[in-house]
């Protein structure tokens, strides 16, 4: 089973991954968590390149070394685990390259969805849980949460983008899931933590049986 949490920035998704990881386990299920971009040894070198606020780079540029990050976790990460049985919960997948780099920065998305193909060999989740809240809210909690771990400097690049382009991403996450609904399911992310993994739940249930 393969399993993507998406959503904008502060959202709650690494809450999210953590608690539903808690919760598969106490069900007996072996479960790999990981994430984009960084889930993987040539991943973790790709990621300061990306995440650091100082770095300035072209937009072509920065959706390769995505695809690039992507790759090598399909290959050495991902697609393993899927053979050993295993259930993967990956925090941002190619749905973030098609709100982000597609919506936010204006790249073309049926290009992107033919670049996320081959650079993953295809490869597409089960299920991606969508956590949506408003641009506003979802900064706020990740530029408190910075502030707490010193990571403004080292990881907030995306998060010092206009509000104007966090809100072009949700709208992008939202056509993604009105377009595979058997793909997505929508979360409320104002919710609590806990209320949040009681409908993830629910959502694998209904899928997995
Ligand atoms: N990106 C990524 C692209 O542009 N293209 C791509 O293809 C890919 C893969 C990655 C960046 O790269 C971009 C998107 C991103 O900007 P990242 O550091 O991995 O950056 O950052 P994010 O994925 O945005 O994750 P964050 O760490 O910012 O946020 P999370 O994981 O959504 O949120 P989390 O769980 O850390 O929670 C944030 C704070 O809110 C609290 C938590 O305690 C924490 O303090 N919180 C809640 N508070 C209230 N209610 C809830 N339900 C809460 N859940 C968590």
């Amino acid at each position: 089973m393969f399993l993507t949490v998406e959503g904008g920035e502060g959202a709650g998704k690494s809450t999210l991954i953590r608690l539903l990881a808690e919760a598969l386990k106490a069900r007996g299920l072996t479960c790999l968590c990981t994430r984009e971009p960084g889930g993987c040894p040539l991943g973790l070198q790709i990621r300061p390149l990306l995440l650091q606020r100082a770095q300035t780079m072209n937009n072509r540029a920065e959706l390769l070394l995505f695809l690039a990050d992507r790759a090598q976790h399909v290959a050495e990460v991902i697609r393993p685990a899927l053979e050993r049985g295993e259930w993967v919960l990956c925090d941002r997948y190619s749905d973030s390259t098609i709100a982000y780099q597609g919506c936010g920065r204006g790249m073309d998305k049926d290009a992107l969805q033919r670049l996320n193909d081959w650079a993953s060999g295809g490869l597409w989740p089960d299920l991606t849980l969508l956590l949506d809240l408003p641009a506003e809210e979802g900064l706020a909690r990740a530029r408190a949460r910075n502030g707490l771990t010193h990571r403004e400097e080292s990881e907030g690049r995306f998060e010092s983008e206009a509000l104007a382009f966090h809100q072009r991403i949700r709208q992008g996450f939202l056509e993604r899931a009105a377009r595979w609904p058997e793909r997505f399911c929508i979360l409320d992310a104002r919710r609590s933590p806990e209320a949040v993994l009681c409908e993830a739940l629910a959502a694998i249930d209904r899928l997995h049986g």
